[in-house]
């Protein structure tokens, strides 16, 4: 094997339902690690908000009784056997969960803060990089509309970290360019352009995505919502010339069911290996990452190609706007 290659591990885990607690995610996540491990993989990528049921379905009225989907600390007492597991196995593992963080907000005021969290944890125990969600999905008030609750933007805020990439050894190899994308952040192009303006090598994401749209707008057929995720990976790969470990929660948690279909991709867009069950299921790829060369030199080579000039409504409008009307001569 090239002397830069790296073995990747998507870890799916299936349900967590809202009665199971972290002593059973952390179990599974170690096996998980065990197997992966025994498969030869060095990196390890778990799903958003790996450590509970995906909460934001369920609406409480006062935040502060949610605090218990939150870590406050990491590791804790109830995630130290993940850490001792990484460790033991000398894994770089991606870790999502909900973070309270007491520290001062854009005013200066230290308070108590939510955020949809990820970290690289490194083989030694060690947090490398930490990334908190920017792209938050759903609603903050409670939507009788909906079939399902989607409280994003209720429980956490709009992360404020950015994009960040970070060069770590990882298995054998020197240095990999590594950056972490959660769930929604998959479907934006702007987040896998600003982690590809950093040579990201390695992107890690992890999901919570439902099989089904519960929004109550229109129908849309489950292989569409797993052909969007695999469209939106695969396009983020090519376009910015990076591996990527895509890996979901699936199976049905309290009744309600998510999609799977955790997926592995390569600089050229196309899927190495994937997850087929809605259970804890591991899939492996060997990473080459001397193909990331050919996209980053040739058609997305950004110092000779990229006209900013041209890209200025990208940072300054939010919204679209409708265009000027033609109205013949
Ligand atoms: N967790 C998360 O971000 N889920 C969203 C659901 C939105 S419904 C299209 C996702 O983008 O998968």
């Amino acid at each position: 094997m090239s002397s830069n290659t790296i073995t990747v591990a998507a870890a799916q885990m299936g349900p967590l339902q809202k009665s199971e607690g972290r002593d059973v995610a952390v179990a599974r996540m170690v096996r998980l690690l065990e197997q992966a491990h025994h498969r030869g993989a060095q990196v390890v990528v778990f799903p958003e908000l790996a450590l509970t049921t995906f909460f934001p379905r369920w609406y409480h009225e006062d935040l502060d009784e949610a605090d218990g989907w939150y870590e406050h600390e990491l590791p804790s007492p109830a995630t130290q056997p993940l850490f001792d597991a990484i460790r033991r196995l000398g894994l770089t593992v991606y870790l999502g969960y909900a973070e309270i963080a007491h520290e001062a907000d854009e005013t200066g005021v230290v308070r108590k803060r939510r955020f949809n969290t990820s970290v690289v944890i490194a083989p030694n125990g060690q947090i490398v990089l930490k990334y908190r969600k920017v792209h938050l999905p759903g609603h903050k008030e409670y939507a009788p509309n909906r079939t399902v609750q989607h409280l994003e933007k209720r429980y956490f805020e709009v992360g404020n970290l950015g994009f960040p990439v970070t060069r770590a050894p990882v298995g054998d190899v020197a240095g990999v360019n590594l950056g972490m994308l959660i769930c929604n952040d998959r479907r934006w192009p702007e987040a896998w352009r600003v982690l590809g303006l950093q040579q990201v090598e390695l992107v890690m994401l992890g999901y919570n995505t439902p099989s089904l749209n519960m929004e109550n707008r229109g129908f849309e057929a489950h292989h569409l919502r797993v052909f969007h995720s695999e469209l939106s990976i695969q396009a983020g790969c090519y376009q910015n010339a990076t591996f990527a470990v895509a890996v979901a929660k699936a199976g049905s948690e309290d009744g309600h069911e998510l999609q799977g279909h955790s997926i592995i991709v390569n600089p050229q867009g196309e899927v190495m290996a994937r997850t087929t069950r809605w259970v804890d299921e591991l899939a492996v790829a060997d990473c080459n990452l001397d193909m990331c060369a050919l996209g980053r030199n040739t058609v997305f080579n950004f110092a000779a190609h990229r006209r900013v000039e041209a890209y200025g409504r990208l940072t300054a409008q939010t919204g679209s706007v409708a265009p000027s009307v033609w109205t013949p001569a």
